[in-house]
């Protein structure tokens, strides 16, 4: 019989699925794994060994050897300012192994995300620490509330655990969970905190409380009430677009059961995203479910929480969301695609046109690569040793090397090989490195347990030892929706509902992991925007504009269109604004509109 090799998919996605590969490179999911319920997706099992590698180093266009490629980065990393920009191609801890290189020239690194910050920095002002909620309490929750997130996509191994429970989702966009859902609320874009602030002041006004938790666990919360009461009631449900029976019924299904809400990137894409999260987390406060078996909020939680991290170092830190990439002389661009993937491609390939050298250290050729100076091919996750973490789980898997690769380079021996040409001293062992992460987790089974693990976090209380108290929000501001009509009550004219600005919603795509495997040029809307299916539209914001072709579905709200993260061209619309808390991208903070080309 044919060695097994164990390792774990790399891919920037919650699930983080075991994998077993026979000695010939075969895969298929480890039946084990806590997540990967026996399959594997058609991400790592198709469109991952389809896409075509760059396999060819090359200096202006040239093709040179690697030696050549390596010897012209070490030319560039001796100028004046260089920036290190690191994607999230691959989820594994030994990415980060550039940093040490990055300390030792005295060059940039970036602070802040495309992705969860938002919501992030949110958890950590109500509950001290984001904690991940563990798998076993969303298998024996009795109500899954999914919050903007759109599980079958972007979590597909968590829908075999969700069955035969009830199901709430709130979501502009009628997703295939929300077509199976007991209650779907369509709500407007950018409404969930409002959402979740007037089901916390029903639930108090309701007696749905879990009051003996929250006077022991939250006991600001008549503060709370009192500044749920600040927000007129009418005006608001009919911005979110809905009305009191569907509040009191998501107040009913929930009332005595045990719940967890899964809330997605969805509700965060915006610069008050971390008060949407922080409301998110009061509400479950307020009825008893965080703490407690069964129960919990489920969002990005932080992967590396309970570690020492070897690659973690100070030195000057630019914004990762508006990098001023002109102001450096050479930029590494290591496991992403910031031409595609950062907001306002505009901006972003004006200021990569001032840089020097941009080097390109990655897999595949994309905006990204085609304007680099200088070339280099990476390995994959398949072709390296590696420990794999998960923002969504506390397995923590080593990534082995279950494939040759000859013309790749992977990032521990790249990092040695530059620190030796620029005279300084090599790297330690690469299983050094491994170990760190290793020597932090217990063993369980084939898998190693993260040391931020607990069975039910929060149960004692909040903040980093549980013994501080839950914080909810007491201020609200926001400078991009008109909030006069919380104040006072309108109603639409027949006029105003054939507006012309639409909510971009802009989420993750089934055959793409953000810009890598299939790209598509969609927008997709509602029939009554008045636009034909398949008819090319440009599409623009303040920031810059994009033709894309129709798709036309009756699941989309009327005042907002949906451009996926996988779309080419759909960052030349959205904003490069840094959201008030978490230094997180805001790609939804944008509205559009349509016109015939
Ligand atoms: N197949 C696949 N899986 C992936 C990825 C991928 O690219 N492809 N990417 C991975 C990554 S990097 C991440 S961060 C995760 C993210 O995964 P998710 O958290 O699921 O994030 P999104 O797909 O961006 O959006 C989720 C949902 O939010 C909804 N939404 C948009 N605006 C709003 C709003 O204002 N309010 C509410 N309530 N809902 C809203 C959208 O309609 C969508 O259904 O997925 C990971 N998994
Ligand atoms: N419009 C819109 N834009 C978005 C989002 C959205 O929802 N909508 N989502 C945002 C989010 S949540 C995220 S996380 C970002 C992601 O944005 P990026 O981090 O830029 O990720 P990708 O676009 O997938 O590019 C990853 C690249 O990494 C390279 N790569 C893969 N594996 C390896 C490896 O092992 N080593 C090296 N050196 N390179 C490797 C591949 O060449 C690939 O092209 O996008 C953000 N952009
Ligand atoms: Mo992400």
């Amino acid at each position: 019989m044919e060695k097994k090799i164990e390792t774990a998919c790399g891919l920037d996605c919650p699930d983080a699925c075991g994998i077993v590969a026979e000695e010939n490179g075969k895969i298929e999911a480890d039946p084990n794994h806590p997540t990967s319920t026996g399959s594997l997706c058609s991400l790592v099992n198709k469109y991952l060994p389809e896409e075509p590698r760059v396999k060819t180093p090359t200096i202006d266009g040239k093709e040179v050897t690697l030696d050549e490629a390596l010897e012209a980065t070490k030319e560039a990393l001796e100028a004046k300012s260089k920036l290190l920009w690191r994607g999230s191609g691959n989820f594994g801890v030994m990415q980060e192994i550039t940093n040490l290189l990055f300390q030792k020239i005295q060059g940039a690194t970036t602070k802040g995300t495309l992705c969860d910050g938002a919501g992030d920095a949110g958890i950590v002002e109500g509950r001290g620490v984001n904690r991940i909620l563990p798998i076993e309490q969303i298998k024996k929750s009795e109500v899954v509330v999914v919050w903007g997130k759109n599980l079958t996509v972007t979590a597909s191994h968590l829908m075999p655990h969700l069955k035969d429970k009830k199901i709430i989702v709130i979501d502009p966009v009628k997703t295939a969970i929300a077509k199976k859902a007991d209650l779907y609320l369509q709500t407007s874009p950018r409404s969930d905190f409002f959402t979740a602030v007037m089901l916390a002041r029903f639930a108090l006004m309701g007696d749905f409380e879990d009051e003996e938790y929250i006077e022991e666990h939250a006991s600001e919360y008549e503060d709370y009430y009192d500044f749920t009461q600040e927000f007129r009631i009418r005006p608001i449900l009919d911005y979110i677009g809905t009305d009191l029976k569907e509040m009191g019924d998501i107040l009913e299904m929930i009332k005595g059961k045990k719940t967890v809400f899964l809330v997605g990137n969805g509700v965060q894409k915006y610069s008050t995203g971390n008060l949407t999260l922080q409301a998110i987390d009061s509400l479950a406060v307020i009825l008893g479910k965080i703490g407690k078996e069964g129960c919990g909020v489920g969002f990005l939680g932080d992967s590396k929480l309970g570690f020492e991290n070897p690659f973690k170092i100070d030195g000057q830190k630019v914004q990762k969301v508006d990098t001023n990439f002109g102001d450096f002389d050479t930029v590494l661009i290591q496991g992403g695609n910031p031409v595609a993937s950062m907001p306002n491609s505009n901006r972003v390939i004006e200021e990569l046109k001032k840089t020097k050298t941009i080097i390109y250290f990655g897999l595949y050729e994309n905006e990204t690569s085609k304007m680099a100076d200088i070339i280099i091919p990476a390995k994959n996750f398949f072709e390296k040793e590696d420990i794999r973490l998960s923002y969504a789980h506390h397995s923590i898997s080593p990534m082995r090397k279950i494939q040759e690769c000859d013309y790749g380079i992977d990032e521990y021996s790249f990092t040695n090989i530059m620190l030796q040409k620029l005279g300084f001293d090599a790297l330690k062992e690469e299983q050094y490195y491994l170990d760190f992460w290793f020597n932090k987790c217990e063993k369980v089974d084939r898998y190693y347990l993260s040391p931020a693990y607990q069975e039910i976090p929060y149960e004692d209380g909040f903040g980093e030892d549980g013994d501080e108290e839950f914080i909810f929000p007491d201020e609200f501001g926001d400078d991009f929706i008109k909030t006069k009509q919380f104040t006072r009550a309108r109603k639409k004219s027949k006029k105003e509902k054939s507006i012309e600005d639409y909510w971009l919603i802009t989420p993750k795509a089934n055959k793409a992991l953000n810009t890598q495997f299939k790209r598509e040029n969609y927008v997709t809307m509602n029939s009554s925007l008045g636009f034909q299916e398949n008819q090319e539209v440009r599409v623009y914001s303040s920031h810059g504009e994009h033709s894309f072709i129709v798709k036309i579905d009756e699941d989309m709200r009327d005042d907002a269109i949906m451009i996926k993260a996988n779309a080419i061209g759909v960052n030349f619309l959205t904003p490069s604004t840094i959201s008030d808390e978490g230094d997180s991208a805001c790609y939804q903070e944008v509205k559009v509109k349509v016109e015939n080309l």
